[in-house]
């Protein structure tokens, strides 16, 4: 299926979204082996489209949760750049006063309710938000993101139950990378497709090409209209590829000879740019200075970050409960 196409103004808002996160994750890998980046970073470079598409499908009020893989859809859902940076650094500017560091970008007030180290926990927690707007007739979605390995967690099951039965207007978005750690998903899942676990909890299961931003939205607009009308979850499995490691300085060498080229071709900031040059709304120059506007951006980010204090020694004990 050929994804809708967006407004222009969508599609620059797509296109910048995508380099922002590109470049910001670039940064992160520079700073992490840099040793600035204290614990571990998990990138999401070649998944972008993932992030871009899904926000772009969202409105003020629905909620987000999301994995340690999470950078990327905070900035999506509009996380300001030096709050990230700081955040990454571990300075009291950070969105969690860095306290919760590369793992746990979090920031309530885009809709973004946690990012989680745990692998599969956010995904409960997407249905409690859910369960929250069903029973206050709110008309939001909350929407999960979440690997294709947590799909084996139970936690992931009996999430797709409980929303099943009681129609609960959540979106579980799975981003298939092909990788959990350090292992080929086919080693560890006995399906071909993701989208196929849908079945079981008799709900729709969609497979997305999550190298296409207009397609992720489309896909994602389409389950959320269909959660706001009341008719309950959806799952849908993005087909994407993450081009580095794991995370810390794993150099990925468990993978095949070629399988980096071949995603490389089908790389998601170059498909919406080409589909926009072949428009006639985009030219090669205009291209360099979004690219220019978000590497200026992403410095100063890390120049405020890099010069922030860390945070005083008595918030050791501060956010810990809700008073
Ligand atoms: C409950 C739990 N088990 C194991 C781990 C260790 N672990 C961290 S990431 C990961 C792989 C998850 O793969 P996937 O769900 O495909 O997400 P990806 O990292 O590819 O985005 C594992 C096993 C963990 N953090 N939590
Ligand atoms: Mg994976």
């Amino acid at each position: 299926m050929t994804a809708a196409q967006l407004p222009l103004a969508a599609r620059q808002k797509a296109l910048r979204s995508m380099l922002e996160i590109r470049i910001a994750e670039d940064r992160i890998q520079e700073m992490f082996m840099a040793n600035l980046v204290r614990g571990t970073a998990h990138l999401c470079i070649g998944q972008e489209a993932c992030s871009t598409g899904m926000a772009a499908a969202l409105r003020p009020g629905d909620t987000v949760t999301c994995t340690y893989r999470g950078h990327g859809h905070a900035l999506a859902l509009g996380m300001g750049l030096r709050d990230l940076m700081s955040e990454m650094l571990g300075k009291a500017a950070g969105c969690c006063k860095g306290k919760g560091g590369s793992m746990h970008m979090t920031d309530a007030s885009i809709g973004l309710l946690g990012a989680n180290a745990i692998v599969g926990a956010q995904i409960p927690i997407a249905v409690g938000a859910a369960l929250t707007a069903q029973v206050k007739g709110l008309p939001y979605i909350a929407l999960t993101l979440f690997g294709e390995g947590a799909t084996n967690i139970g936690a992931f099951h009996e999430s797709l139950n409980m929303a099943a039965v009681m129609k609960l207007p959540v979106l579980f978005c799975c981003e298939n990378n092909v990788y959990g750690e350090y292992s080929v998903w086919s080693k560890t899942t006995p399906l071909q497709d993701i989208a196929e676990r849908a079945h079981s909890y008799n709900m729709p299961g969609i497979i997305v090409d999550g190298q296409d931003a207009e397609a992720v939205h489309d896909a994602v607009a389409a389950a959320a209209a269909r959660a706001r009308a009341g008719e309950g979850p959806t799952l849908i499995e993005f087909k994407t590829y993450r081009y580095k490691g794991h995370s810390r300085n794993d150099t990925a060498p468990y993978r095949p000879a070629g399988e980096l080229d071949r995603w490389l071709a089908r790389d998601p900031i170059q498909i919406l740019k080409a589909r926009m040059i072949a428009d006639g709304q985009l030219d090669e120059a205009e291209f360099e200075e979004l690219q220019h506007a978000a590497q200026v951006a992403v410095a100063d980010a890390v120049d405020f970050a890099m010069a922030a204090p860390f945070p005083s020694l008595d918030e050791l004990t501060r956010d810990i409960l809700v008073d």
